[in-house]
């Protein structure tokens, strides 16, 4: 049988275990990156696991997240990941350099190579055929140990493309097509890989667009092929010597199939309050807008923007209306100015921010109150945007545009022809805000700067026999690690600040969670399907462990948050009956016995409620069982 793209890299990099679905496998990972604002922890780890210099091929520290540097944290964070970075042979991108993925692929992504890194986002890489995985920072840090990383053999989901897309429809039309159709949770445990006619259409960009998003399906990673499309944008990026092609076989199997039909796409919205609640732009053409925000991770690339300059163009947008934009990289921002793009942004009434997170992760440009955004991001979760009662609509660059001039969410099939905006054939190069890291020799001499917003670490302690605590919050399906430990401008600068952080932990969902947490000391979490979906984010594990969280019991899980509970000590644990969930209630005393043996050797353990004896399912690999034993990853690689 022949191999699909992602069993072809996987194959290559497989250190242990076989390529058998659902089975432990473990891969090397040639590249790490890291973004600030999971960074800061990823390298205190890195530096409590006594490690000289990163063993991987390359890494990177970019600084995107946290920019708004509104009091002294932010700058902290910068410096001491600036001067760990120098010390530890990473490359430190500085701020203003641009968007991690965006940088990434841009300047350093390699076809057939693998990716770790501490943003959930990390399978952008997937446009250009390098495999991206999203992990907690502990993971990307022992990856920068030289330890590979454990996953659980993903299926692979292929989905064919056919078709030509119609004018005004884009890539991001076409994964929130997928979204409609697999749902947030429909990629759990998978990667998803495109093929067909219609991904010749799809530049790089576009390309990365929908891998960028399959985060949002809960997939482990999503690949394109590397091909003449491939080849082209390596070229325009000056990189053609790393281009390398990579297909599928012809006989490759897929565990799924779906096929899309592309000209039968029309543009599509997530609608408030998740990426996969999609309707058609038409049918949304009664809602009044306030905000428009066009950048991230997910469309911010030269030809978004060339698009969008392209239709605001000798435009004014909408009086009610409030348009920023975030350009994805230093790259984009200089060429648009070059090619007066950005003064064809600006004279239409576009607020211009710098290259960087900024809105998408609630750093500014919040919403007024019940305002009614449409972004081209990739989440909606409520609050994400720093507006409690916002309502977040997720759309392609053309129809926010379309949208800022009318001042009503628009279908911008209905706009008049635009100029074709193609993709540059070579981009302006300036790597100039790349800082390399000192030689071996000099880095010893280099002082890592810990300002006072950096704090020391909790690490887990090795675990107890018996949880005896009460359930101090039941919650839903699809909570998101924006609901466990949000983020925002108010709430970001305290990344490196865990007991800080702890005053907000789950404020979205209940304001008295930190206060009552503090108070019992110990508790669980109970909660439906999908639980920790989202951003990678360790935060979302480190802090309940601060607040006494001993284990989260759920339908199911996501795959990054449920590795982060892990890798924290904190028990993960999964109802036998999924029935039994309306059994538990909010503040009962429960008890859990027999946790070290049931973990070392079983697969259940029973939660006795003051009335019901509930059989829980303990879901866990054999290391997994072990760094839980532990009390941890940073316990189980200490102990070697
Ligand atoms: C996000 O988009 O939620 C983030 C902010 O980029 C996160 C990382 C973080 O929480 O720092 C992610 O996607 O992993
Ligand atoms: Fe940054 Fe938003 Fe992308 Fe996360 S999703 S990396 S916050 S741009």
């Amino acid at each position: 049988m022949g191999y699909t793209l992602a069993q072809k890299i996987i194959c290559k990099h497989l250190v242990k275990g076989d390529m058998v679905r659902g089975q432990e496998i473990a891969i090397r990972m040639d590249q790490t990156l890291t973004q600030d604002a999971t960074g800061t922890m990823a390298y205190l780890q890195f530096e409590a696991m006594g490690i000289d210099r990163t063993k991987a091929e390359l890494s990177v520290a970019y600084v995107d997240h946290n920019t708004l540097g509104s009091g002294f944290e932010n700058a902290d964070d910068h410096r001491y990941i600036q001067t760990v970075a120098k010390k530890h042979g990473i490359i430190f991108s500085r701020p203003g350099n641009g968007i991690c993925h965006q940088l990434h692929l841009e300047r350093f992504g390699i076809p057939g190579k693998t990716l770790i890194g501490s943003d959930s986002h990390t399978p952008t890489s997937g446009g250009i055929c390098e495999l991206g995985i999203g992990a907690g920072g502990l993971d990307v840090a022992a990856a920068m140990g030289g330890g590979a990383y454990y996953i659980t053999m993903p299926k692979i989901i292929g989905i064919n493309l056919v078709g030509t897309l119609k004018e005004f429809v884009s890539a991001k039309d076409i994964i929130l097509k997928v979204l409609s159709m697999l749902g947030v949770k429909g990629g759990v445990g998978a990667i998803i890989e495109y093929k067909g006619e219609g991904i010749k259409q799809l530049s790089v960009p576009q390309r990365s667009t929908i891998t960028n998003m399959g985060a949002e399906l809960g997939a482990t990673s999503s690949l394109f092929p590397s091909d003449e499309v491939t080849k082209q944008f390596m070229k325009a990026q000056n990189r053609e010597k790393d281009w390398v092609e990579i297909k599928p076989d012809m006989d490759a199997e897929y565990d799924e199939e779906y096929t899309i039909d592309l000209s039968e796409l029309v543009p599509l919205a997530a609608c408030p309050h998740s990426p996969d609640n999609v309707k058609p732009v038409s049918e949304l053409s009664d809602i009044k807008i306030d905000q428009v925000c066009i950048g991230s991770c997910t469309n911010s690339s030269m030809t978004d923007m060339l698009t969008v300059a392209a239709m605001l163009k000798g435009k004014t947008i909408h009086p009610d209306v409030s348009l920023s934009i975030s350009p994805g990289s230093r790259q984009v921002y200089e060429m648009l100015s070059d090619c007066g793009a950005l003064s064809d942004l600006i004279s239409a009434g576009a607020r211009i921010l710098e290259c960087a997170c900024g809105p998408c992760i609630g750093m500014g440009f919040s919403p007024k109150s019940s305002g009614i955004s449409l972004r081209t991001f990739n989440r909606n979760f409520l609050g994400r945007s720093g507006t409690a009662d916002a309502k977040v609509y997720l759309v392609s660059p053309q129809t926010a545009a379309a949208s800022a001039i009318t001042g009503f969410i628009t279908d911008p099939t209905a706009c008049s022809k635009i100029p074709e905006v193609k993709m540059p054939e070579h981009f302006k190069i300036n790597d100039n805000m790349f800082v390399l890291p000192a030689s071996k020799e000099e880095a010893e001499q280099v002082v890592v700067e810990k300002g006072p917003n950096i704090k020391d670490i909790p690490v887990g302690k090795p675990l107890e026999d018996s949880i005896e605590c009460p359930v101090l919050l039941k919650l839903g399906d699809n909570i998101t690690t924006d609901h466990i430990m949000p983020a925002g401008s108010k709430i970001l600068p305290y990344r490196s600040n865990v007991p800080k952080l702890s005053e907000y932990c789950f404020s979205v969902c209940d304001k008295t969670f930190p206060e009552r947490a503090k108070k019992a000391g110990k508790g669980i979490i109970v909660a439906s399907n999908n639980y920790g979906q989202g951003s990678s984010r360790e935060h979302a594990a480190l802090v309940p462990l601060y607040l006494g969280i001993k284990a989260v019991v759920t339908k199911s899980f996501a795959r990054i948050h449920k590795a982060n509970l892990i890798n924290f000590g904190i028990v993960p644990l999964t109802f036998k009956n999924e029935n039994d969930y309306d059994k538990i209630e909010m503040n009962d005393e429960i008890r859990i016995d027999n946790l070290i043996d049931s973990i070392k050797n079983g697969n259940e353990v029973i939660l006795k409620t003051p009335t019901q004896n509930i059989p829980l399912v303990i879901d866990l690999t054999e290391r997994q069982r072990e760094i839980l034993l532990c009390g941890g990853l940073l316990n189980y690689v200490k102990k070697g």
